[in-house]
């Protein structure tokens, strides 16, 4: 079992959502409105549907947190589903007799997303059941689960050269009330835009690419000496494990695959002044090995265009195996914004796992004393 764990539970109609994290030191002050603005910067992004209109999402504590702190004991977080009220008689948890005008049942299944396999092996005869929880509504809860990750990690940033990142624009992002499409470049974000209301007219939904990179890494998190814990690998299960993200690159990735190797290793120098080892390149993604290398981290996560349409593809009655349209379920057209948020937090909770593999510690002091003690180590080398 890992230092640092979670779960989820609930279904994206039923009463409210759910995770409990397990291994979080003791000691850590809970910013609960950074948790809840992380909440509100997932709901946002053009091109989503009319359930975030429904929802505001917040975090309720209900183990684990005691005096604004946590305590070391298992972390329960619980988001409300305000839409639970609209469905509570057609999902209701006991076997009372379905209230039929209110039900809706999903069928036939829609390609692409998981409706069909797991009707197969859940042996259901529509997907309303499986639809409920292979839901992206389940991102709100790693979200959550994220900024506490995230909440860890800030105690522990180290100091290195400034790099070339639009901060400007990634602040006035954080900032603005309505986010767009999150995109770092505003002429292109108008573009995206464009593609999202073509999308709208011709009843189809669109995919795309998120980046998160995580700064002030520390160099010596993850490992190469077993396949289970090297860093890249835990970040590319975490990554596709989102909803509708299908492929992973962790730096440039996936043009390194194409040039020669010339062109894609980050030659190193060393600084004596700094003490520090220099890259003027990352296209490693600020790993190797499997180990970080006190580069940032650069992770992307490409996603499938959504799997609703409201112009569905051929698919298959499951009752009588003839030939229809598929079923059309109140969806998104874009969710990319969102989903890089859900990336955000799956790359802060797999930092903060390797943070704690490495400097362990049941309290935030005693991690601290371990953390600091290697980096003085690393300053000697
Ligand atoms: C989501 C809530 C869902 C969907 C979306 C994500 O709301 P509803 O199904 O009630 O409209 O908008 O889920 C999917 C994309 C999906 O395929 O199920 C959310 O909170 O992000």
């Amino acid at each position: 079992m890992p230092t640092l764990s979670f779960q989820t539970a609930g279904e994206s109609h039923g009463q409210s959502l759910i995770a409990i994290i397990q291994g979080l030191p003791a000691g850590l002050r809970v910013d609960f409105d950074f948790v809840n603005s992380q909440l509100r910067r997932r709901q946002g992004g053009y091109g989503r549907g009319g359930r975030m209109k429904i929802e505001t999402d917040q975090a309720q504590y209900l183990s684990g947190v005691r005096l604004g702190k946590t305590i070391g004991a298992p972390v329960t977080l619980l988001i409300e589903n305000k839409d639970w009220a609209n469905w509570q008689d057609a999902l209701s948890v006991d076997d009372r007799p379905l209230a039929q005008e209110k039900y809706k049942p999903l069928s036939p299944p829609r390609p692409g997303h998981a409706d069909l396999a797991g009707c197969l092996k859940y042996n259901f005869r529509e997907g309303r059941f499986i639809l409920e929880r292979a839901s992206a509504r389940e991102t709100a809860s790693r979200v959550a689960v994220g900024a506490m990750a995230q909440l860890l990690l800030a105690n522990f940033e180290v100091e290195l050269p400034p790099k070339p990142v639009p901060w400007e624009r990634i602040r006035a992002l954080r900032e603005q009330q309505e986010i767009i499409l999150s995109c770092v470049d505003p002429e292109t974000e108008a573009q995206m835009k464009a593609e999202v209301d073509k999308a709208l007219k011709t009843k189809d939904s669109l995919g795309g690419t998120f980046e998160v990179i995580a700064h002030n890494v520390p160099p010596g998190l993850g490992t190469h000496t077993q396949w289970d814990r090297r860093l890249d690998g835990l970040l590319a299960q975490a990554i596709v494990s989102i909803q509708a993200v299908k492929a992973v690159e962790i730096g440039s990735g996936i043009t390194n695959a194409s040039s020669f190797g010339s062109n894609v290793h980050d030659a190193i120098s060393y600084d004596g002044k700094k003490s520090s080892f220099i890259r003027p390149t990352n296209r490693a993604g600020g790993i190797e090995g499997g180990i970080t290398n006190g580069e940032d981290v650069v992770v992307r996560g490409y996603l499938k265009p959504i799997s609703t349409l409201r112009q569905p593809l051929e698919s298959v009655d499951l009752e009588t195996k003839k030939s229809v349209k598929a079923a059309y379920e109140r969806s998104d057209i874009c969710v990319v914004p969102a989903a890089g948020v859900a990336g955000e937090a799956m790359v802060a909770w797999v930092l903060a796992g390797a943070f704690l593999d490495k400097f362990g510690g049941d309290s935030l002091k005693e991690m601290s004393r371990n953390f600091e003690g290697y980096m003085n180590q690393v300053k000697q080398f």
